[in-house]
């Protein structure tokens, strides 16, 4: 693996924590459904796209519907989601984020999002996080979902950086596997176990530093 020029983060997991508000909004669909959903149902949504999502959703509650009433149901759910991420602050950031950044920008590295998330540019407004990217790829870019490579694959073009001069941030193992479909160095964040794919695994950015990723 070549010296690491950029990196492309993962939103959700990785950045800020708004699986608990992905959490609530499906929640209160699955409810008003007749049906419950578990917080170990929500881990199987991880990295996953809305309309995948809800396809699980429904799966869970053993409920077929017409393709027409699935983008309702995701419609509704994403404007509960919206109300929710409404009310982020930068104190919703995760720990060490904004360190590991500044001292990326001090190394020169170049940042961008890789996020399946449409409602990305809204919630890195919301905690103040857009100044630090030079590119932002998100769910309203890709045609196609992780594990496919696109949208990784997006941010380095944008960036200008070659694939094997990227180091991808991911939180879900489908993620991880975009990263290394793309041919980028892949750190995972959160449990070793789930991620073991990944290059290495830290369990948040409070624990990455430059010496780190030039290993
Ligand atoms: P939206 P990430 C993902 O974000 C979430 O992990 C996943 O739970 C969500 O369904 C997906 O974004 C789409 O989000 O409904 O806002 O378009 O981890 O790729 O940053
Ligand atoms: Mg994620």
């Amino acid at each position: 693996m070549g010296t690491i020029r950029a990196c492309i983060f993962d939103l959700d997991g990785v950045v800020v924590d708004t699986a608990k508000y992905h959490y609530l909004a499906w929640k209160r669909l699955a409810q008003e459904m007749g049906f419950d959903f578990t917080p170990e149902d929500n881990e199987k949504l991880k990295g996953v796209s809305r309309m995948d999502s809800l396809s699980i959703l429904l799966n869970i509650g053993g409920i077929k519907i017409s393709e027409e009433e699935k983008h309702q149901l995701a419609e509704k759910k994403n404007n509960w989601y919206k109300e929710y991420i409404d009310t982020m602050t930068p104190e919703e950031v995760l720990p060490g984020v904004v360190n590991f950044f500044e001292e990326l920008k001090l190394n020169h590295i170049k940042m961008a999002l890789g996020s399946a998330s449409k409602n990305a540019q809204s919630i890195l407004e919301k905690t103040n996080l857009s100044h630090w990217f030079d590119a932002i790829i998100d769910g309203t870019k890709t045609q196609e979902a992780k594990p496919n490579p696109e949208v990784f694959l997006l941010g380095a073009r944008e960036l200008g950086i070659e694939p094997k001069h990227c180091a991808v941030f991911e939180d879900a193992e489908a993620g991880i596997q975009a990263a290394l479909n793309a041919n980028m160095y892949c750190i995972g964040v959160g449990s070793p176990q789930v991620l073991s794919k990944a290059h290495q695994v830290i369990p948040g950015l409070f624990d990455m530093n430059m010496a780190k990723l030039n290993v």
